[in-house]
C-alpha cells in the first residue's frame, strides 16, 4: 500500500526512476528493452502527471470548500507549448527527473524532445492566454481556461524552394497523456432552425427556439500546475461529436449512412484551427466554433452553480469571465439566452449579471481585424441570438439617444448592427456594450483604442476603459529555456526572482563587476553556441556564436515589417559588394515566423528572405560578414531556444500597430537588447530599461498619422536616398531571383507605389539606428552592461504582474491557498 503511493508520488531520482519504468510497463506495455521513444516519452509524462493529480484533486476541493470566485478565461486560442519540461520545472524536479533518466543510459534532453506541442493558437494572443494561465496557478488563483480541442492546431511550416509549404498538425497522432476526457460533463450545442413566441402557462410572453440541429461538446481537461505550489487549475477544452440522440428519425427511416455522415460533420466543427491572424473572413465554421466553446463553458459555469446549490443571482459572485478578444463575445448574447430562455430570469436582471460577469480585452487595432458577421450567415445559425442582440441594440441605443441628443450619425456609428451597405453584427461593439471592463494590452494600445476603434464607446462609458499591459511567464520563457542564465542570475540573487521577477533589480548592483560581465557573456555565448548547433544541424547552415545574432521572429505581417529588415540586409550586403573592404560587426540575421496560408504578400516575404539567404550566404565577399537564416516552423519548441541566444531584438512595427508585442519582452528578459519603434509595449520596454539602453528609430504614432493625412508619397523617399533606391533596385533586378524580374514585383511596387506601413519613411532613421547597433556591439564590456541592464530591469514584464492587475482592478478575486 505504501509502496504504491510512494511511487506515485515520491520525488528522489530512484524513487522517479522505478516510477518510470513501472509506467513504461504498465501503460506502455513495454518492458526498457523493446521501448521506442515515443514510449519512453509518455511513460515520463505519465510519471510527471501522477506527481499533479493530489494538487489537482486538493485543489478543486479546497475551491469547493472555500466557496471562491473562479476566473473562467475564455480563448478560442491556447498556445500551450511542450507541457513535460513546464511541468518538470513547476514542480521543482527537473534536475531529479534528469538523474533518474540519466541513470537508465536515456538521453533526457532527446526525451523531453519528442513531445509534439499542442499549437492550439496563432501567435501572441494564444501564448498570452496560456502565459496567463501559468500565472493564475502560480498566484493561487481559482481559474479555469475554456477553450477548443482542435484536432489540428496551427499547421507545421516547411520551407520549399524558399517558399512556405503548410503541412497538417497531427499533433495527437501518438496519445496526449496530459489530458483527461470527461464525457460525463458532456453538454448540447444548439444551431439553426427558427423561433416562435409562445405564452406559458403562468402567462407569461416567452420565446421558444426551434434548432435544426445540434452536436455534443465533450471537455477535456488539461490540469495547470502553478511554480512551486500546490495549486493545479485546469485548462477545460471542448471537442464536439455527434449528439446522443438527435438522428433517431435517420434510424427509424433506415438511412443508417446519413446518420453516419451526421456524426462525421459534428466532428468537423472542432477539426482545425483558423490559421489567419489579424484578418477576418467571415466563415461559417469559424462562428460555429465561437459560438460552440462559449456554450459549452457558459453551460459548465451553470452545472457547477447548482452542484454548488447557488441560486442564478450568484453567477457573477462566483464567476467572472473574461473574452480574450472578440472571439468569445457571443457569450453575450449566449449567457442572456439562457438566463432569460431557459432560467427565466427577467430581462433587466439578467442584462445586469451578464454586465457584471462578463469583460473583454482587445488584442489589435487593425481594421481587417475586426470580426463582423453577415447578419444572412449570423441568423442562419443563431436566430434566437440575433432576435436578443436586436434587443440589447434597441435598448443601448435609447441610452445613446439620451446622452447625445440629436446625434444620429453617433447612433449610427455605434449600432450592434452596421447598416451601410451589407449588414453586420460588429462583434468588438457587442462586447464592450456587454461587459463591465474593456481593456487594451500595453499603455499606448489602450489610449490608441479610446482615441480610434472605440472612442465613441469611450465616450459613453469612460469608466469601463483600463490598460492592462501584457506580460510573459518567466517560468517557461526564462528558468526553463534559459538554464544558463537562470544558474548565472540564482548564484548572485537567489531563486526568489522566478516568481518575484522585480527582485531582478539585484543584478543591478553587479553591472561593472567584470567577473561577473565575464560570466554573462560567456552564458550568452553559450546559448549561441546551442542555437548555432541547432541551425547546423537542421539547415545545414554554419553560423558564428562570435557575430552579433539580430533576431526578428513572429508571425509574418506587412504591420511587423519583416522586409524593413529586409531592406536592411540588402543594404549592407550592397555596401560591402560596393566596398569589399569594409569594416562591419560581423552579424546572423536569424528570422522565423508563419504566414497566414491565404496572405499573398506574408509569404512572398518569406521567399524574399530566403532568396536574399541564398545569395548572400552563398557569396564568399560577404558571407563572412553577413549571414542570413530563416529558422522553419516557428512555434513554441523551436522558440525556446532562439530567445537566450539573441543580441539584438527586432520589434520594428509601423508605430501605432501592434498592440503591444510579447517576443520583444521574451527578448529583453533573456539580455538581448532592442530596436524598435515607440510601439506596443516597446514603449514601456524603453521606459523601464532606460531609453540607453534602447535602440530606437522611425516615426511615431502621431507622425504616422500626420503624415497620411498629408499624402503620403513613398516614390519621394525612394528618390531621395541612394542607399534606399540602390537596395530596392537589386530586389527589383532579379538579383535575389536568378534574374527573375518579376517575382518581388508585387512587393516592390506596393513599396514604391502605395506602402501603407511606411517602411520607406522610416528606412533612414532605421538604417542609422543599425549603424549605432553596428558601433556599440563593438565596446563589448557597454554591450554587456546594457545587456545585464536590460534583464535586470524587466520585472514589470512578468505575467504576474499582469495577473494582479486584472485580479485586483477587474476580477476582484484573491488568491486560495492550497494545503
Ligand atoms: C478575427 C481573426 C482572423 C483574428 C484576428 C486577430 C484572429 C487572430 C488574431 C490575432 C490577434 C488578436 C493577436 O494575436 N493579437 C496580438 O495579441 C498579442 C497579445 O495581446 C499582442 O501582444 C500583439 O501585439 C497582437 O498582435
Amino acid at each position: 500500500q505504501i509502496q504504491v503511493e510512494e511511487d506515485r508520488i515520491g520525488l528522489s531520482p530512484e524513487i522517479l526512476r522505478r516510477a518510470f519504468l513501472d509506467n513504461l510497463f504498465y501503460i506502455q506495455g513495454k518492458p526498457l528493452a523493446l521501448a521506442t521513444k515515443n514510449d519512453f516519452y509518455i511513460a515520463l509524462a505519465y510519471t510527471v502527471r501522477d506527481r499533479m493529480l493530489h494538487c489537482w484533486n486538493s485543489t478543486a476541493s479546497t475551491y469547493t470548500a472555500r466557496g471562491s470566485r473562479t476566473v473562467c478565461y475564455l480563448s478560442a486560442e491556447f498556445l500551450m507549448g511542450p507541457h513535460l519540461g513546464n511541468n518538470l520545472i513547476n514542480l521543482g524536479i527537473y534536475d531529479q527527473m534528469k538523474q533518474a533518466i540519466e541513470g537508465l543510459d536515456l538521453d533526457f534532453e532527446e526525451l523531453i524532445a519528442q513531445e509534439e506541442e499542442p499549437g492550439l493558437g496563432n501567435g501572441g494572443l494564444g501564448r498570452l492566454a496560456a502565459c496567463y494561465l501559468d500565472s493564475l496557478a502560480t498566484l493561487e488563483i481559482p481559474s479555469m481556461g475554456y477553450g477548443i480541442r482542435y484536432e489540428f492546431g496551427i499547421f507545421d511550416q516547411e520551407i520549399r524552394d524558399g517558399w512556405q509549404v503548410e503541412i497538417t498538425d497531427k499533433w495527437l497522432r501518438y496519445g496526449n497523456p496530459w489530458e483527461l476526457p470527461r464525457p460525463e460533463w458532456a453538454v448540447e450545442i444548439k444551431f439553426g432552425g427558427y423561433t416562435e413566441p409562445f405564452t406559458d402557462d403562468q402567462g407569461r410572453y416567452r420565446v421558444r427556439w426551434i434548432p435544426a440541429w445540434s452536436v455534443k461538446g465533450v471537455p477535456y481537461d488539461t490540469p495547470i500546475l502553478g511554480y512551486q505550489v500546490n495549486t493545479a487549475n485546469t485548462l477545460r477544452l471542448w471537442k464536439a461529436e455527434a449528439p446522443e440522440s438527435f438522428d433517431f428519425e435517420a434510424f427509424n427511416q433506415g438511412n443508417y449512412y446519413r446518420a453516419v455522415q451526421e456524426k462525421v460533420a459534428s466532428e468537423n466543427l472542432t477539426k482545425v484551427l483558423y490559421p489567419n491572424d489579424e484578418k477576418f473572413e467571415g466563415k461559417q465554421l469559424r462562428l460555429q466554433q465561437q459560438f460552440f466553446f462559449v456554450s459549452c463553458s457558459l453551460q459548465d459555469m451553470f452545472h457547477i452553480l447548482e452542484r454548488q446549490q447557488l441560486p442564478l443571482e450568484a453567477f457573477p459572485q462566483k464567476f467572472t469571465v473574461q473574452l480574450n478578444d472578440t472571439h468569445p463575445a457571443i457569450a453575450v448574447a449566449e449567457l442572456m439566452r439562457l438566463l432569460v430562455d431557459k432560467y427565466l430570469v427577467e430581462w433587466d436582471k439578467a442584462w445586469d449579471i451578464t454586465q457584471q460577469t462578463l469583460a473583454y480585452t482587445n488584442h489589435t487595432l487593425l481594421p481587417e481585424a475586426l470580426e463582423k458577421w453577415a447578419l444572412d450567415l449570423f441568423a442562419g445559425l443563431l436566430p434566437r441570438h440575433l432576435e436578443i442582440i436586436y434587443e440589447i441594440n434597441a435598448r443601448f441605443l435609447d441610452r445613446v439617444r439620451l446622452k447625445f441628443v440629436g446625434d444620429a450619425e453617433r447612433t449610427a456609428r455605434m449600432s450592434l448592427i452596421d447598416e451601410q451597405g451589407a449588414r453586420y453584427i460588429r462583434m468588438a461593439h457587442l462586447a464592450c456594450v456587454g461587459s463591465h471592463a474593456i481593456n487594451g494590452v500595453a499603455a499606448l494600445h489602450s489610449e490608441l483604442l479610446k482615441q480610434t476603434v472605440l472612442k465613441d464607446f469611450y465616450e459613453f462609458f469612460p469608466e469601463k476603459f483600463s490598460n492592462k499591459t501584457n506580460g510573459v511567464t518567466p517560468r517557461r520563457w526564462i528558468a526553463l529555456s534559459n538554464p544558463s542564465m537562470t544558474k548565472l542570475i540564482t548564484s548572485k540573487i537567489g531563486s526568489g526572482w522566478i516568481k518575484h521577477l522585480d527582485q531582478l533589480r539585484q543584478l543591478e548592483s553587479f553591472v561593472g563587476d567584470i567577473e561577473f560581465q565575464r560570466q554573462w557573456r560567456e552564458s550568452k555565448r553559450s546559448n549561441k553556441q546551442s542555437l548555432a548547433a541547432l541551425v547546423k544541424n537542421r539547415l545545414d547552415i554554419t553560423i558564428d556564436p562570435d557575430s552579433l545574432f539580430d533576431v526578428q521572429s513572429k508571425r509574418i505581417h506587412e504591420y511587423k515589417r519583416q522586409h524593413l529588415n529586409a531592406l536592411h540586409i540588402v543594404t549592407l550586403y550592397d555596401s560591402i559588394k560596393q566596398n569589399p573592404t569594409l569594416e562591419i560587426t560581423p552579424r546572423t540575421f536569424i528570422f522565423g515566423g508563419k504566414a497566414a496560408p491565404g496572405y499573398y504578400m506574408a509569404k512572398l516575404m518569406i521567399k524574399l528572405i530566403t532568396a536574399i539567404a541564398e545569395v548572400v550566404n552563398g557569396d564568399p565577399d560577404v558571407r563572412d560578414r553577413i549571414k542570413v537564416v530563416f529558422i522553419p516552423d516557428y512555434n513554441v519548441t523551436n522558440s525556446q531556444p532562439v530567445y537566450p541566444a539573441a543580441d539584438l531584438s527586432e520589434q520594428i512595427s509601423t508605430a501605432g500597430l501592434e498592440a503591444s508585442g510579447t517576443g520583444n519582452m521574451k527578448f529583453a528578459m533573456n539580455g538581448a537588447l532592442t530596436i524598435g519603434t515607440l510601439d506596443g509595449a516597446n514603449v514601456e520596454i524603453r521606459e523601464e530599461v532606460g531609453a540607453e539602453n534602447f535602440f530606437l528609430f522611425g516615426l511615431i504614432t502621431e507622425e504616422v498619422a500626420a503624415l497620411k493625412e498629408q499624402g503620403y508619397n513613398p516614390w519621394d523617399y525612394y528618390h531621395s536616398n541612394d542607399a534606399l533606391k540602390a537596395a530596392i533596385d537589386l530586389i527589383a533586378s532579379g538579383h535575389f531571383s536568378h534574374g527573375d524580374r518579376d517575382l518581388f514585383k508585387p512587393l516592390v511596387d506596393k513599396l514604391l507605389h502605395h506602402d501603407p506601413f511606411l517602411l520607406l519613411a522610416d528606412y533612414a532613421s532605421y538604417i542609422e539606428c543599425q549603424t549605432k547597433v553596428d558601433q556599440a556591439y563593438r565596446d563589448t564590456q557597454h554591450w554587456t552592461r546594457m545587456s545585464i541592464l536590460n534583464a535586470a530591469r524587466m520585472g514589470k514584464f512578468s505575467s504576474d504582474r499582469s495577473i494582479r492587475d486584472y485580479c485586483k482592478e477587474i476580477w476582484k478575486v484573491q488568491p486560495i491557498e492550497v494545503l
